[in-house]
């Protein structure tokens, strides 16, 4: 037992892993086990990026060095291990941002065409949201029609991909404070593309090779990422989707339906799985269904794609990222059809020991041994009917080697930026306010991102419950995107009734009084955009400093595994916030680039990065810097005054 639990904590996940086994299914867990980590890789010393190379430049373990010995110490062109790691990092920006960039890009275009009613099937959900977009944007409203506006925003938004100066127009929604520091430090980002391309550009053999530049100029990029890619994705997906509220849905493998149709959404960008939610309706389809001996069709999510479809419509969620080759192994699964970003390749091999058809739909994202049937916009019914029928063909072929894990559980979901504000001020008088109020006044200690995914190098699940119940015990609010949102959905965390089960009392009667979970889904990875725009919001309301850096906040990635993780963490610790990772980090190999990302950063930006892989410690780092905060704001008094708060004796009692 206690070999399984090092793979997962998560019934579910350990019921299909066994099952797995005996069906003679691969899967990752096991992949995990058979494929060690590179420990030179891993740790940042090895530089491919060259055919002189690959050259290994890892420090002597255990040993004084010369001065000799490290002069020697260099790749054949003579880059230092400094130099190796911190391109070695920043090329993990540049990706990062070039996923979220390319999401947004693809958002932005799509925008456009919905709005010049270039896309059937879609349309403008939330007018007030454009408009507000309008306002920031200085974008003329006037008389004008919505559909002229949203034009004008599409093509807007559309250029700040391919702008070659200047700077992106989301960062004037940042604190002022905070613009100072980034232009003082010259790392306001121009175009996001530009940003990807020149941090390619610069980690090239033989272009920058100063450590300390080259990780300020990651800054730069990944900034292009939180405040440009992300939030034009999000921006964007919420005018044209709806903006999300609370939604209550459910999550795990047992959402599958033994009698239905199961078909999985799976990757990040939702335009085909909003069209698959309608067309799953589709009467037509249904009774098609049941012509081959189904009860219906059952739509459910995995990964990014379904934090998109569970924010705005309360898809059910069969899983998160390490969860996606069970789903197969339930055999209960006609297709799984997937877009872009953390869809593993052994999917299609899984796929080989049962009936499941592995379908892609995007024409950047193919994989060998699938079904491609793409996503066309302009034809998204048709396109998205034709995949759903696929799909109804293949339930005769389900076999008898059929077993859903009878786990699952409510979780409530939908807590955008806007959400909040209105959960907290009323509808009239939208404000993160009382949220401040609280802060102050001490019921809730502070705030905290627990963000990002899986990984298999440690206990799936494991780390994102520890640190999350630690936060909460200790009055910090929990806001969660992506993988780890989802973990803490599974684990019951994200319903009203965990507030006065887990949280501390302070946060506890915050949570009871609005009727919120002490632990908000705020959406997918693009989604922590939100959180830059709630941080914002707060320091705006007042009381709190004036930076973001001033806040009493923290972010982790107990569990990440991505390149897009370390890009939004570069985005997080350059915007102030003071971000943790777990598992691994990829500099551990050098002293000069971890000391300049875990303590210069700081007083550059106000922010910098920790690696800490025990959750329980790791949380402990963070509340202990959201009291440094506290005390620095002179607001720790008002947290000792709280204790002694007759309500609060009454809810310790
Ligand atoms: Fe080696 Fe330099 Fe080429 Fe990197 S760039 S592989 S360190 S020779
Ligand atoms: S899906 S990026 S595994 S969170 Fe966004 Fe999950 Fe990480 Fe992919």
């Amino acid at each position: 037992m206690a070999e399984k639990e090092a793979k997962s904590i998560d019934l579910a996940t350990l019921e299909m892993i066994d099952k797995a086994a005996q069906d003679g299914a691969h899967v990752v867990f096991e992949r995990a086990e058979t494929t060690r980590p590179c420990p030179i890789g891993a740790e940042g010393s090895c530089c491919s990026i060259c055919a002189m190379g690959p050259c290994r430049v890892m420090a002597p373990k255990g040993k004084q060095e010369t001065l000799e010995d490290r002069r020697r110490r260099v790749g054949v062109c003579g880059a230092t291990p400094e130099t190796i790691s911190a391109r070695n990092f920043v090329r993990k920006i540049a990706a990062g941002t070039a996923s979220h960039g390319d999401h947004g890009r693809v958002v932005a275009k799509f925008f456009l065409a919905v709005a010049k009613g270039e896309a059937p099937g879609y349309e403008i959900k939330d007018e007030q949201k454009l408009l507000q977009l309008a306002l920031d944007l200085g974008v003329t409203i006037g008389d004008r029609s919505n559909k002229d506006i949203a034009v004008d925003i599409g093509n807007l938004m559309i250029n700040e991909f391919g702008k070659q100066e200047g700077e992106l127009l989301f960062l004037r929604r940042a604190p002022l404070k905070r613009q100072e520091i980034w232009r003082k430090n010259g790392v306001m980002p121009r175009g996001i593309d530009m940003e990807v391309a020149e941090a390619m550009h610069r980690t090239h053999m033989g272009t920058d090779q100063d450590y300390r530049d080259l990780l300020t100029a990651g800054v730069r990029t990944a900034l292009a990422d939180g405040w440009g890619g992300s939030m034009i994705a999000t921006e964007l997906q919420d005018i044209i989707f709806g903006t999300p509220a609370p939604v209550l849905s459910s999550i795990n493998l047992g959402v599958l339906a033994e009698d239905k149709v199961n078909i999985i959404i799976h990757g990040h960008e939702p335009s085909l799985a909003e069209m698959m939610a309608t067309v799953c309706q589709d009467p037509e389809l249904i009774e098609y269904a049941k012509t081959k001996g189904a009860k219906g069709i059952n739509l459910a999510g995995m990964c990014c794609t379904a934090n998109e479809m569970l924010m705005r419509h309360g898809v059910p969620i069969a899983g998160n990222f390490l969860q996606q080759e069970l789903a197969i192994v339930t055999g209960a699964l006609e297709a799984i059809v997937v877009d872009v970003q953390c869809i593993m390749q052994g999917l299609v091999d899984t796929a080989s020991c049962y009936h499941t058809k592995v379908i892609t739909t995007d024409a950047r994202a193919k994989i060998q041994g699938a079904t491609h049937m793409p996503f066309e916009e302009h034809n998204a019914y048709e396109s998205a009917k034709a995949i759903v029928k696929a799909a109804i063909d293949n339930y005769v072929n389900r076999g008898k080697n059929v077993r859903i894990p009878k786990y699952k559980q409510d979780m409530i979901a939908g807590f955008s930026h806007e959400t909040i504000n209105y959960l907290l001020g009323g509808m009239f008088r939208a404000s993160y306010r009382p949220l401040n109020d609280n802060i102050i006044n001490g019921r809730i200690r502070g705030v905290a991102a627990v963000v990002g995914c899986n990984n298999p190098r440690t206990p799936h699940d494991a780390s994102n419950l520890i640190m999350v119940k630690e936060l909460i015990k200790n009055d910090v609010l929990v806001v969660q995107t992506g993988c780890m949102a989802m973990a803490s959905g599974k684990a019951g965390l994200m319903v009203p009734e965990a507030a006065k089960e887990f949280a501390g009392p302070g946060l506890a009667s915050v949570c009871e009084a609005v009727g919120i979970p002490p632990v908000l889904h705020v959406g997918a990875c693009i989604d922590n955009s939100r959180i830059l725009m709630s941080t914002t919001a707060m320091v705006k309301d007042g009381g709190l400093g004036d930076d973001i850096s001033d806040l009493p906040v923290a972010a982790a990635a107990p569990e990440w595994m991505s390149e897009k993780a370390i890009a939004i963490g570069q985005y997080a610790v350059g915007s102030g916030v003071f971000t943790v990772f777990g598992c691994n980090f990829p500099t551990t190999g050098n002293k000069e680039v971890s000391d300049f990302l875990f303590k210069e950063m700081e007083e550059i930006f106000g922010g910098m990065w920790a690696f800490e892989p025990d959750p329980l410690k790791a949380a402990q780092l963070m509340i202990a810097h959201i009291d440094k905060k506290r005390k620095a704001l002179g607001i720790d008094k008002a947290r000792e005054r709280v204790l002694y708060d007759m309500a609060m004796r009454r809810a310790l009692e």
